[in-house]
């Protein structure tokens, strides 16, 4: 097969497709959450789908869209780990004639474009996720503090969008002042450990911002190992939904969190079927995030993961 270094490869209608869907990582419950998604919704439709995990690593997740590509699939649904070291998966399923939709995170936007290497990008504004946490903690702190930033996955979409919107917002603000800010790889015990490191540095932090809700997590645990108060003597803030950050909202351990809903399936699912019929499809399919804090915390609790 193979197709011109313009064209987009096409998609038959059909009844049942045979999909990839090339996950990055499952440490987390924001990724568990978007796999099961993705299942049921193709269960649901009754399509095949074609699973892989990369477990963290960008290598190993180029060698499964690979193996997606030998399996001959109709189309892959990628959530790209980094926003460089993808580009290769994404044009070696160009060229064989495979359309890719990313799901949730981006590729570098110098290399590759939505309608000629790739069919689109569904997923979240991450630069309005960290202006809107900046704006929240901004505010509650009174225009001052010492922020401790724990980023997400070095050389992801999310992780460089979300400090661009948080640092470009507290520019306008003279006494809201970045201290420290390292990765912590959007998980759990990476980023106990990072706040560990860095609250020793920075005794003086007041607050902490922190790219993902599981990183806030563990930022809350380093901080009462150091003898400090979540949400009192530190301000944490953070960006997903999960429920254990909902849970912290309500224990006031956590100030709020912003909205990145994890469930793709049936998004995901309805721009393939759209792009089938020949319709065409936005760069970009916006995914809208509501807003978690103490006002809505307890009632939403209830539908989180
Ligand atoms: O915020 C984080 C996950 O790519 C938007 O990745 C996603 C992020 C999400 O590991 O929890």
């Amino acid at each position: 097969g193979g197709v011109s270094a313009q064209e987009l490869p096409k998609l038959k209608q059909k009844e049942k497709y045979k999909v990839g869907f090339a996950q990055t990582e499952s440490n987390n419950p924001w990724r568990i959450a978007q796999t099961e998604s993705m299942k049921a919704e193709a269960a649901k439709l009754g399509h095949q789908l074609v699973y892989t995990d990369a477990a963290g690593s960008a290598a190993k997740q180029v060698a499964d869209v690979n193996s997606m590509i030998a399996q001959g699939v109709d189309l892959i649904f990628l959530a790209p780990r980094e926003e460089k070291p993808l580009i290769p998966a994404v044009m070696a399923a160009k060229r064989a004639g495979i359309p890719v939709i990313l799901l949730d995170r981006n590729v570098d936007q110098s290399l590759a474009k939505a309608g000629r290497d790739y069919v689109t990008f569904i997923g979240s504004d991450f630069v309005d996720e960290g202006k809107r946490a900046a704006e929240a903690l901004t505010k509650a702190m009174n225009g001052n503090a010492k922020i401790i930033q724990l980023e997400g996955t070095t050389g992801s979409s999310p992780a460089n969008d979300r400090r661009k919107g948080f640092e470009d917002y507290i520019k306008a603000h003279s006494g809201m002042k970045v201290v420290a800010s390292q990765s912590g790889d959007f998980a759990r015990d990476k980023g106990r450990q990072v706040a560990e490191t860095l609250l020793q540095a920075h005794p003086d932090a007041t607050a902490i911002y922190a790219h993902n809700d599981e990183m806030a997590i563990g930022a809350i645990a380093a901080l009462e190992a150091a003898g400090k108060k979540p949400g009192k003597d530190v301000i944490v803030v953070s960006i997903d939904g999960t429920r254990d950050a909902l849970q912290a909202i309500i224990d006031s351990k956590m100030l709020a969190t912003v909205e990145c809903n994890p469930k793709f399936g049936p998004k995901a699912f309805e721009t393939l079927a759209r792009y089938a019929k020949g319709e065409q499809i936005e760069p970009w399919v916006v995914n809208t995030d509501r807003f978690f804090d103490k006002s809505n915390a307890t009632q939403l609790i209830a539908d989180a993961y």
